[in-house]
């Protein structure tokens, strides 16, 4: 069964938005097979993010995510890493859609609520980074 990763980012959890997200992935049938909540340090967030090592945003984002708890879970389900994209919605909240998490719940691209892995081979790399 196929597996992606997903975050809830510091300001989901700060926000108390932990159990209107984690309701939503189980009514549409998603499973979660791995949950932790952490304080990410700069190294493992260094390899998530390696991909955008050394763009704008790169040290405000990596500021953010070690500015709170963040909740890293599996989750397991049918095409679950393109059904969670679009529950996700767009990365910056002004293109993402009414209806998904971050159309609802933000309004900045830095501050926007859930990571989700993008791709299979993604979710491979950051399942290993976050849960090995
Ligand atoms: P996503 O796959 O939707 O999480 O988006 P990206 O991998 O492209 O970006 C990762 C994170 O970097 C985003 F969630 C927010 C941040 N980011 C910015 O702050 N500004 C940008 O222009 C692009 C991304």
């Amino acid at each position: 069964m196929e597996k992606t990763l997903v975050i809830i980012k510091p300001d989901g959890v700060e926000r108390g938005l932990i159990g209107e997200i984690i309701s939503r992935y189980e009514k549409k049938g998603l499973k979660i097979v791995a949950c932790k909540m952490i304080k990410a340090n700069r190294e493992i967030l260094e390899k998530h993010y390696a991909e955008h090592k050394g763009k704008s945003f790169y040290e405000d984002l990596m500021n953010y995510m070690m500015g709170g708890k963040v909740l890293v879970m599996v989750l397991e389900g049918n095409n679950v890493i393109q059904l969670i994209r679009k529950m996700h919605g767009s990365t910056n909240p002004i293109d993402a859609d009414m209806g998904t998490i971050r159309g609802d719940f933000a309004n900045k691209t830095t501050e926007n609520i859930v990571h989700a892995s993008d791709s299979k081979e993604s979710a491979e790399r950051e399942i290993m980074i976050w849960f090995s």
